[in-house]
C-alpha cells in the first residue's frame, strides 16, 4: 500500500527546530521558528493566564463537546478584538465568527469554504510569504501565485509594484494580506497604502483573507487592528484570521479563530452555517481549554488589563532588541548600515543575508535563522545578542 509513498520535504521551518534540537554547541541560538521568548530565553507563561486557568481550576468544569463553532463567549471576545466592541458590523450581526485551532486552523476553514464557494478563483500571496500560505491554499485546491511585496534593493515594500499586481488580478481572486508584522519581512505598508489596497480590492471585485497573526506585537491592539476597520468601512466582504499562539504565548493550546464579514445578519447566519459543515467534516468541534482561557481574559476587564501590559512588554521587549541588534552588529564591526532592522516590525527580520550566510551562520555558529535571511529577533536577549551579533560580523 505505501510502497510508492514519497518522503516529503520537512517544513523550512519548523525542520529547523529538529537540527537546532540536535546540535550540541553549547551557544546555539535558535532564531529560526517565529516564537516569543523573554529575556531569560524561556517561553512565557503569561500571568493572565494563570489566572484564569487558576478561576477555571477553583471552579472544574466537565468536559462537554463544543459547540461546533466554538464557545460562544470566545467567538464574541474575537469580534471585539478584531472588529471593536461597539462595531457596526458586530452589533448588526454581519460577522460570523467559528473558534479555530490556530490561525492556521482559521486560514484553513476560510479556504476550504472558499473552495466550495469560489471553487475556480485564484489565490495570491505576497512576495516572500509564509510558506505555508502556499501550502495550505494548495492543499485546499487552488493555484496559488504571489503579489510583488518585498524590495531588496529598497529594503521596503515595493508599493507600486503590489497595487500593479492586484490591478492586474481577475475579480474574484483571493487576496492573503498580513494584516500587520509581515512575516517573512518585517516591513508592513503604511496607512495610508492599506487605503489604497482597499481601493482597489473594491474596484476589482477581490476577495480579501486578511491573516491577523501578531495582532498587539506592531504598535499596540487598536492600532494593528485599525487595518481591518477600513475593510469594514469600504463596505466589503471579506475574511479575517486571528490567532492568539503569540500574543497569548499559547502556541500549543491551538487558539485561533475565522470570521467573515457578510452583507447583512441574515446572509452571516448562512456563512456561519457553511463554516460548521468545514468545521463538523473535519474535527467536529474544537477543544475547550485554550479558548476558555482566552475568553476569561479578554471578558474579564481585570485580566483584559494585564494581558494588554504583558503584550506590551513583549512588544517593547522585542524592540529594544532590534535596536540592541543594530548597535551590537556595529561595535562587532559591521560595516554595512544595518539600521533597517528597527524599521521592521512585528518578530522577524529579513536580515538580507545570503542562503550561504545563513548556512555558516548554523553551522559554524549555532545560530540558527531560516536559508531566506529571516531570524526571529522575538528570541533575541541580552545575554545571547553578543554571540549572536559575533557571528553575524564573522559570516558578512
Ligand atoms: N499566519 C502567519 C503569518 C504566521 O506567521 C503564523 C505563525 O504561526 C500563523 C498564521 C499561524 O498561527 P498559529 O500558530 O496560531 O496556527
Ligand atoms: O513563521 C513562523 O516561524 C511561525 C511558526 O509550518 C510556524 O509562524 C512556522 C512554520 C509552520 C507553522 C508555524
Amino acid at each position: 500500500l505505501f510502497s510508492a509513498v514519497e518522503m516529503a520535504p520537512r517544513d523550512p521551518i519548523l525542520g529547523l527546530n529538529e537540527q537546532y534540537n540536535a546540535d550540541t554547541n553549547p551557544n546555539k541560538v535558535n532564531l529560526g521558528v517565529g516564537v516569543y521568548f523573554d529575556d531569560n530565553g524561556k517561553l512565557p507563561l503569561l500571568q493572565c493566564v494563570q489566572a484564569a486557568e487558576k478561576t477555571m481550576m477553583d471552579k472544574p468544569a466537565a468536559r462537554g463537546y463544543l459547540p461546533i463553532d466554538g464557545l460562544a463567549a470566545y467567538d464574541n471576545a474575537v469580534k471585539a478584538l478584531v472588529f471593536g466592541a461597539d462595531s457596526a458590523v458586530v452589533q448588526d450581526g454581519r460577522v460570523a465568527t467559528v473558534q479555530a485551532l490556530g490561525g492556521t486552523g482559521g486560514l484553513k476553514i476560510g479556504a476550504d469554504f472558499l473552495k466550495k464557494l469560489n471553487p475556480n478563483a485564484k489565490v495570491l500571496i505576497s512576495d516572500p510569504s509564509w510558506e505555508n500560505h502556499r501550502a495550505l491554499f494548495t492543499n485546499a485546491g487552488f493555484t496559488v501565485e504571489t503579489y510583488a511585496y518585498y524590495d531588496a534593493d529598497k529594503l521596503g515594500v515595493n508599493f507600486d509594484g503590489m497595487l500593479a499586481s492586484l490591478n492586474a488580478a481577475e475579480a474574484g481572486t483571493v487576496i492573503v494580506l498580513h494584516a500587520c508584522c509581515h512575516n517573512p519581512t518585517g516591513y508592513d505598508i503604511t496607512p495610508e497604502q492599506w487605503d489604497k489596497v482597499v481601493e482597489v480590492v473594491k474596484a476589482k471585485g477581490l476577495v480579501a483573507f486578511l491573516d491577523m497573526a501578531y495582532q498587539g506585537f506592531g504598535h499596540g491592539i487598536a492600532e494593528d487592528g485599525a487595518v481591518i476597520g477600513k475593510f469594514v468601512a469600504a463596505g466589503l466582504n471579506f475574511f479575517v484570521s486571528t490567532s492568539f499562539s503569540k500574543s497569548f504565548s499559547l502556541y500549543g493550546e491551538r487558539v485561533g479563530a475565522l470570521s467573515v464579514v457578510c452583507e447583512s445578519k441574515e446572509e452571516a447566519a448562512r456563512v456561519l452555517s457553511q463554516l460548521k459543515i468545514v468545521v463538523r467534516t473535519n474535527y467536529s468541534n474544537p477543544p475547550t481549554h485554550g479558548g476558555t482561557v482566552v475568553a476569561t481574559v479578554l471578558n474579564n476587564p481585570e485580566l483584559r488589563a494585564q494581558w494588554e501590559q504583558e503584550l506590551g512588554e513583549m512588544r517593547t521587549r522585542i524592540k529594544a532588541m532590534r535596536q540592541a541588534l543594530v548597535d551590537g552588529l556595529k561595535a562587532a564591526g559591521v560595516q554595512r548600515d544595518m539600521s533597517f532592522i528597527t524599521k521592521q516590525i512585528g518578530m522577524f527580520s529579513y536580515s538580507g543575508l545570503s542562503k550561504d550566510q545563513m548556512v555558516r551562520l548554523r553551522n559554524e555558529f549555532g545560530v540558527y535563522g531560516t536559508d531566506t535571511g529571516r531570524m526571529c529577533v522575538a528570541a533575541l536577549n541580552s545575554k545571547n545578542i553578543g554571540y549572536v551579533c559575533e557571528s553575524i560580523a564573522k559570516v558578512l
